[in-house]
């Protein structure tokens, strides 16, 4: 397998970038963005390129590479983004709600969590959510299995959160081997680590590569929190022709228009809702619920239906916030455009010549 093939390049990737039609194009994987800075993978050595002029103005954030990405570079200038498979976007954090690429082009997402004291299945579905919301497939692990005893009753909270979605309990500190999770690491698979600080994830992917590629840090004592070792998203290959992306813990997940990502973690309600007397029905006391109907009778729990209602309220406000902040952004583009045919004007009039 060749270098690229080996970090997934593809057959429809090459009709892309032919369509391109400059034969100086060529194509590079983004390893690491630091401020303006984007490592690349590819054919050769490839020297840390910037974004061409129209990326880096672009009003949408998504527009611009991300960690996984697939790009097109010419003298290093980053001059095109590929289509992409899947996303992982979370909503920016703190004041910003600007959309954020965490990382593209992943197949398989592991949403790494400890079966420690910091286990908590609220929070696996939001990330189960969001996963879905990009289009990888999500992976549930529950790590550090040997710090508990009751190893099952992790699991199936794990699956209860999550239904349908493989969950693997294990531990990459003391695991011998890591086979549980040879069903994700097929040739030409990328995989990406996402979950909370402290949870293991460097820790896994340094088994993953077979060398500490990564640094690994302490938990705090008292709540096993995380500090916060990784600080940048980093694309690693590992043997076997797989592609590993590993994160910095989150402290918070906001939802991105996840909304068919949040169908697609909580079928249960789903289900329950579909026999609700109202087709606009908020579960929230409405007569005739169907929610209500099955927590009533026993099937479906009652806090898991709570967080379905709190994260579809979040999803819907963030909608708005967004709708929001693009008209903003495209209010400003189409300012920077009349602006510039004004000045145009001007200088044309000066000139004596005619507007076009
Ligand atoms: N007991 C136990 N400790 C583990 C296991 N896996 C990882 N650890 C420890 O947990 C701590 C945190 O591991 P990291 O791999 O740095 O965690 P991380 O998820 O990368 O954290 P951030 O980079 O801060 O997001 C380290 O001390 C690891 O040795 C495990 O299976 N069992
Ligand atoms: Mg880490
Ligand atoms: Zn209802």
């Amino acid at each position: 397998m060749n270098l690229l093939t080996s970090l997934g390049w593809r057959a429809d990737r090459a009709a892309h970038l032919a369509a391109l039609g400059d034969p100086a194009l060529q194509a590079a994987r983004v390893v690491r963005v630091a401020p303006g800075l984007y490592d690349l993978i590819g054919e050769g050595d490839l020297p840390a390129a910037h974004l061409c002029g129209a990326l880096l103005d672009h009003p949408d954030p998504l527009a611009r590479p991300g960690v996984g990405d697939w790009v097109a570079v010419r003298d290093g200038v980053i001059q095109h983004v590929f289509p992409r498979d899947t996303t992982f976007v979370r909503k920016g954090v703190g004041r910003s709600s600007a959309p954020q690429l965490v990382c593209a082009n992943v197949d398989v997402v592991l949403a790494v969590t400890t079966c420690g004291r910091d286990f908590n299945p609220r929070r696996l579905e939001r990330y189960v959510a969001a996963i879905y919301g990009g289009g990888a497939t999500p992976v549930i692990v529950l790590n550090k299995t040997d710090l508990v005893d009751d190893i099952a009753g992790r699991v199936e909270a794990a699956r209860d959160a999550a239904p349908g979605v493989a969950v693997v309990a294990m531990s990459a500190l003391r695991d011998a081997d890591l086979t549980p999770l040879a069903p994700y690491l097929a040739p030409g698979t990328t995989l990406a680590l996402l979950g909370s600080s402290g949870v293991g994830k460097s820790t896994l992917v340094n088994r993953l590569l077979g060398e500490a590629a990564m640094a690994t840090g302490d938990v705090r004592g008292g709540d096993e929190k995380g500090r916060h070792t990784t600080t940048q998203r980093v694309l690693h290959r590992a043997p076997g022709d797989v592609v590993v992306i590993d994160t910095p813990g989150m402290r918070e997940l906001g939802l991105w228009r996840a909304d068919e990502g949040l169908a697609d973690t909580f079928p249960d309600v789903e289900a329950a809702a579909a026999s609700c007397r109202f087709r606009d029905c908020r579960h929230d006391g409405e007569p005739g619920c169907g929610v209500a109907a099955a927590i009533e009778a026993g099937e479906l729990d009652a806090d898991r239906a709570a967080s379905h209602r709190q994260l579809e309220r979040e999803l819907a406000r963030e909608a708005i916030r967004d709708d929001a902040r693009l008209a903003r952004a495209r209010e400003a583009e189409w300012k920077a455009v009349t602006r510039g045919m004004r000045t145009r004007r001007k200088l044309n009039r000066k000139l004596g010549l005619k507007d076009f």
